[in-house]
């Protein structure tokens, strides 16, 4: 937790409080019906004939991986110079490569070698957020308008290897700035725009930025956001940016868009002036494509970093075999660039495969819960990949804005950010996809750069609420929490790691290598440490039941609670703060946070709305936490050694004080019945 007072207390680290006592059921399968629910593929897949090809070719992948991926990286990338080595390194080192002595240039292979086959393909289709507001791009031009960009950004003097923020709305000059970059090789930092200025100049100064490329406003369920004006406020504290490159999104002028003279170009001037063609930096397969930030249990955001070939890879044959790809599919996935699935699923994956991508910049629920199936029917969707929290907001409208709209052209229907209950499940197999899809439910994170437990479309029977099998390359195994000992066998629960490096997997933490080590490949030593629990049932499926460490999902968002208590403690008022993560109906989860104030505060309503706020101005509105979820206590429950126990909070703060059990190890076992009262004073 973070304190003022004190010292930091070490990483929280005890997945053991969040997997189910073992001994209260025979089998973590008992009591859920939904584990025997087998659903055969409604259709056949292009790629994989059946599920004994996948499983064929997933044991190939498994007992020969070089020999595998050797073959994979030959037929999937266009190559400057083939790779001599396919693998390198092991987890227990934490030295992994692939592809060495390889060079390439990512846009090249999501552009380029397009152009003789496919130039007038449609590569990407823009829904903006207004319905029927669209722009789409050919490859051909596609090409042209990020070479213009990539060309006007070596004139203003961006260099391969320096890395570039991008604080961008849904729009497509994000697509080209990110390929822009590519181009260069100038890795780019994509950071969500709802982020908050604190944030985005913590990633900005983390990654030692020069350039930062944002867009006057972003426009999003009608409402307006004003980018360039929180970047301006970030770089007050970011002296080393001397170039802000600006799209002009809205066009809007005056105080809500702020224009630097001699600092900051708009990015149409910068492309008008620049040459059509762009020559592409050569690059090894090693060097870094992109950085993205991501929260884990303890600290600040770290900046996970992705080479080039080895994603690129990884990217496009997740892309081809989860979603069943084929020639003529328009492949909707309606995440946001500023996180992993926009980079994988918006942009790398699908350009690379020569698809046509969409990008969306508005809600689900923008002008109303129809729009979603407006688009499908408009666009003649194929594939579409949204997460459980968006599932869960529709649901709530019924059936009737799907059967409004024709949706037959979905053939896929994916999900992926957080586990989907079987109701959310049912409800998009049965009535989004009328049982005639396959559902996805892809489980994968940020570090892994792509799925790794997932359903192949047309190919694996599904069961509501399971990402079902691995992916190609993926070893997974459940070990125990405390021992770190492997549990063979089905019908288990444990922590889940990976036994085997994968192409896609990210090589280090900027700047920290030592930081990588310690998150993923020094908890259960030789293994790749995913931070989440799950059960492998009767049948060999995998269903994940949640983080184990201190990492809260609300709405998809990754947060880590150190960032959150870090925000509160902001405020003069608090001395010390702990925060959870609680179920919540829509969200998944919500933050919930303990609050200790200094002498001389006093707890009120309005001081609740004043921490509320400094979560906001810390990280970002998307993470401010109900009113009712700030609660003033006097002490917090630690071990005798200082470690907070929040499984206690947790349980507190869910009502479930009944199942504390023994707390008289606590170093003041009288905080609890005070934490008790003050959350239910607020009930
Ligand atoms: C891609 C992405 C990663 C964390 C991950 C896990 C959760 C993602 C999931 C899922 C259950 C799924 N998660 N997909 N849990 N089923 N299909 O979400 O990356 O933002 O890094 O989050 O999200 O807890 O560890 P990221």
């Amino acid at each position: 937790m973070a304190s003022k007072i004190g010292h930091e207390t070490q990483p929280h680290f005890s997945p053991h409080q969040r997997i189910r006592n073992m001994s209260e059921t025979a089998s973590p399968c008992d009591g859920r019906p939904e584990m025997t629910q087998l659903h055969p593929p409604p259709q056949t897949a292009a790629n994989v004939e059946s599920l004994e090809a996948y499983q064929a070719m997933y044991n190939e992948s498994i007992t020969d991986p070089d020999g595998f991926w050797s073959r994979m990286g030959k037929e999937l990338v266009t190559w400057h110079r083939e790779f001599d080595t396919v693998s390198h390194g092991s987890f227990a080192e934490g030295d992994i490569a692939w592809y060495l002595g390889g060079e390439l240039n990512v846009s090249v292979n999501c552009l380029d070698r397009h152009l003789k086959t496919r130039g007038d393909k449609v590569a990407l289709i823009w829904e903006g957020d207004e319905p029927g507001d669209v722009r789409k791009f050919t490859y051909r031009e596609l090409h042209r308008e990020v070479c213009k960009l990539a060309s006007g950004m070596r004139d203003a003097g961006v260099k391969a290897g320096e890395c570039v923020a991008l604080y961008m709305p849904m729009v497509p000059e994000a697509i080209f700035a990110m390929l822009a970059c590519a181009r260069l090789g100038a890795p780019h930092s994509v950071v969500f725009a709802g982020f908050s200025a604190d944030a985005l100049r913590d990633r900005i100064l983390d990654a030692g930025c020069r350039v930062v490329m944002t867009a006057d406003q972003g426009v999003r369920g009608g409402r307006r956001t004003n980018l360039k004006k929180t970047v301006d406020e970030a770089l007050l504290e970011c002296p080393g940016v001397d170039l802000v490159i600006v799209h002009q999104r809205t066009g809007e002028t005056g105080p809500d868009v702020p224009f630097v003279a001699g600092r900051d170009v708009y990015m149409a001037d910068l492309m008008a002036k620049a040459r059509p063609y762009c020559v592409p930096a050569v690059r090894n397969a090693e060097d870094t494509l992109f950085v993205l930030y991501t929260s884990g249990s303890t600290g600040r955001p770290k900046g996970v970093l992705h080479t080039s070939a080895g994603y690129l890879v990884w990217a496009m044959m997740t892309h081809k075999y989860t979603f069943d790809l084929r020639d003529d599919d328009v492949f909707a996935c309606m995440a946001d660039i500023g996180w992993i699935t926009g980079h994988t699923y918006n942009c790398y994956g699908p350009l690379a495969n020569g698809a046509t991508s969409m990008l969306f910049e508005s809600t689900p629920l923008y002008p109303d819960a129809g729009r979603y199936w407006d688009v499908v029917e408009r666009h003649g969707v194929t594939q579409l990949y949204t997460a459980p929290t968006a599932i869960r907001a529709l649901m709530k409208y019924g059936s009737e804005p799907v059967q409004k709209y024709d949706t037959s052209s979905l053939r896929v229907l994916g999900t992926v950010g957080e586990p989907i209950a079987p109701l959310a499940w049912n409800w998009y197999n049965e009535v989004v996809g009328a049982k005639q899809c396959t559902i996805v439910d892809t489980y994968w994170q940020t570090e892994t750069g792509g799925h790794m437990l997932t359903a192949l479309a047309g190919v694996t029977p599904t069961k509501p609420g399971s990402a079902t099998l691995p992916f190609f390359g993926v070893k997974p195994a459940i070990v125990e929490p405390d021992t770190g000992n492997v549990i063979e066998g089905n019908e288990v629960e444990g922590v889940l790691v990976m036994q085997q490096p994968w192409p896609g997997m990210c090589r280090t933490v900027l700047g920290d290598h030592q930081r990588y080590l310690n998150t993923y490949m020094t908890a259960y030593s030789g293994n790749y440490f995913t931070g989440d629990g799950a059960i492998r049932d009767m049948d060999g499926y995998y269903w994940i039941t949640g983080r184990v460490d201190d990492v809260v999902n609300v709405s998809g968002h990754r947060l880590g609670t150190a960032e959150i208590e870090a925000a509160v403690v902001n405020h003069d008022a608090c001395v010390e703060a702990a925060a959870i993560g609680i179920p919540h109906e829509l969200k998944g989860q919500d933050i919930f946070v303990y609050v200790i104030l200094h002498n001389g505060y006093e707890p009120s309503d309005d001081l609740a709305h004043e921490l509320r706020d400094a979560v906001k101005e810390g990280i970002g509105s998307f993470a401010k936490p109900a009113a009712s979820n700030i609660v003033f206590v006097e002490g917090l429950p630690k071990t005798r050694s200082g470690k907070l126990m929040r499984r206690i909070l947790r349980l507190i703060a869910t009502g479930e004080e009944s199942r504390l059990g023994d707390v008289s190890t606590l170093a003041d076992p009288a905080v609890v019945p005070a934490i008790i009262a003050a959350v239910k004073a607020k009930r």
